[in-house]
C-alpha cells in the first residue's frame, strides 16, 4: 500500500503564528519512518506553497488573510485531487484548519469521479461552521465545514468544486460552539457527538454507527484530525486549547478502529503549532496516532477467541 506525505504550511487562517512549522515538526518526529515501519511505501512530496498575495478588504472587517486563504484552497484542492488518484492514502500535514476548505473538496471531487460519496470524520473541539459573514474572530480556520458543505455566502473564496453532503459528516469531540454554528448544525442535521455524548457512550458507539453508514454507501472516508480534539494535558501544541478533550486512549481507540475498518482513504493532521509544543511531545503523539491509524498494534488481540 502506498502513502503520500504532503506538507501544507498554512497559518493564515489562525489567530497566531506557528502552524507554518507543523509539517517540519511532524517530519522531525519521524512520521515517515513510523509509517514505513508498518509496511507502507511512503513518498514525501514536500511542502505545497502559494504565491505572495496582495491584501484585500472584505465586508466583514474581522476577516484577515482572505487572499492567502483563497490561494491555499485552490492549491490544496488540486493537490488533494491529484494525490487521491496516485496514492492509496494521501496524508496532509498542516497547517491550520482553513486548509480543509481545499483538501476536502479535492477529495470530494475525486470521489465523484468514482461515482462514490465522500464521508468526513471531523475530530475537533470546534465544528468550524462559520461563513465569511458569521465569523466573529475573522480566523478563517473556523470556516471549512460551512464552505465544503456548500453554505454561503463565501465572498472571496473560490467557487466550490465539489460539495460534501452534510448527512455524510460525523463530528466528535465538539465542546466549543458559537451561536451561528449552533444554528447551522441544527439546520443541516449534522451528526455531532459532543464531549458529553462521548462521556456517556464512549467513542465506539457513534464511530461504529458512522462506519456502518460509510460501508453501506460504499463511500470514501476522509479523516480530519484537529489537534484540539485532544485534551490540552496531552496535546498542548495548539493555539485554541479547550479543556475536556479526548484522552490518549480514546484517540488511539478511534485510530485503531478506523484501521480495522479499512475505510479511510485520506487523512489530515491540522492545527499543530510547534511553537507551543513541549519538546516535540504533541508532534510525537500525532505520529503515534498516525501509526495506530495505519496498522500499528502493541499486541494482536486473539480476536477470534473473544468472538
Ligand atoms: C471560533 C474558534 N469558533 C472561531 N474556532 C476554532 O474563531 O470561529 N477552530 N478555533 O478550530
Ligand atoms: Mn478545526
Ligand atoms: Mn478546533
Ligand atoms: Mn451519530
Amino acid at each position: 500500500r502506498t502513502a503520500a506525505l504532503i506538507g501544507a504550511p498554512v497559518e493564515t487562517g489562525a489567530s497566531q503564528a506557528g502552524c507554518l512549522m507543523g509539517p517540519a515538526s511532524l517530519r522531525t518526529a519521524g512520521i515517515a519512518a513510523a509509517i514505513e515501519e508498518l509496511g507502507w511505501q511512503v513518498t514525501d512530496l514536500g511542502d505545497c506553497r502559494i504565491a505572495p498575495q496582495d491584501p484585500s478588504a472584505h465586508a466583514n472587517p474581522a476577516i484577515h488573510h482572505l487572499p492567502e486563504t483563497r490561494a491555499w484552497i485552490e492549491t490544496l484542492e488540486a493537490r488533494a485531487f491529484d494525490a487521491a488518484q496516485a496514492y492509496d492514502l494521501p496524508i496532509f500535514m498542516g497547517g491550520d484548519h482553513s486548509m480543509a476548505a481545499g483538501t476536502v473538496p479535492g477529495f470530494a471531487r475525486h470521489a465523484a469521479t468514482l461515482g462514490r460519496p465522500l464521508f468526513v470524520l471531523w475530530l475537533d473541539a470546534h465544528p468550524d461552521l462559520h461563513t465569511t459573514e458569521t465569523t466573529l474572530s475573522g480566523n478563517l480556520h473556523g470556516t471549512p465545514v460551512a464552505y465544503y458543505t456548500g453554505q454561503g455566502p463565501f465572498e472571496g473564496y473560490p467557487p466550490l468544486q465539489a460539495a460534501v453532503d452534510p448527512a455524510n459528516i460525523c463530528m466528535m469531540g465538539i465542546r466549543s460552539v458559537d451561536p451561528a454554528e449552533h444554528r447551522l448544525i441544527a439546520e443541516l442535521g449534522i451528526d455531532v457527538h459532543d464531549m458529553r455524548a462521548i462521556d456517556e457512550t464512549g467513542v465506539l458507539v457513534p464511530l461504529r454507527a458512522f462506519l456502518d453508514r460509510v460501508r453501506a454507501a460504499d463511500g470514501l472516508l476522509h479523516l480530519s484530525f484537529d489537534v484540539d480534539f485532544l485534551d490540552p494535558s496531552i496535546a498542548p501544541a495548539v493555539g485554541t486549547t479547550v479543556p475536556g478533550g479526548a484522552t490518549f486512549r480514546e484517540a488511539h481507540l478511534i485510530m485503531e478502529t478506523l484501521c480495522d475498518s479499512g475505510l479511510v482513504t485520506s487523512f489530515e493532521l491540522v492545527e499543530l503549532n510547534p511553537f507551543l509544543d513541549e519538546r516535540g511531545r504533541t508532534a510525537q503523539l500525532l505520529c503515534d496516532l498516525t501509526g495506530s491509524l495505519m496498522g500499528r498494534r502493541v499486541l494482536d488481540r486473539l480476536t477470534r477467541s473473544y468472538g
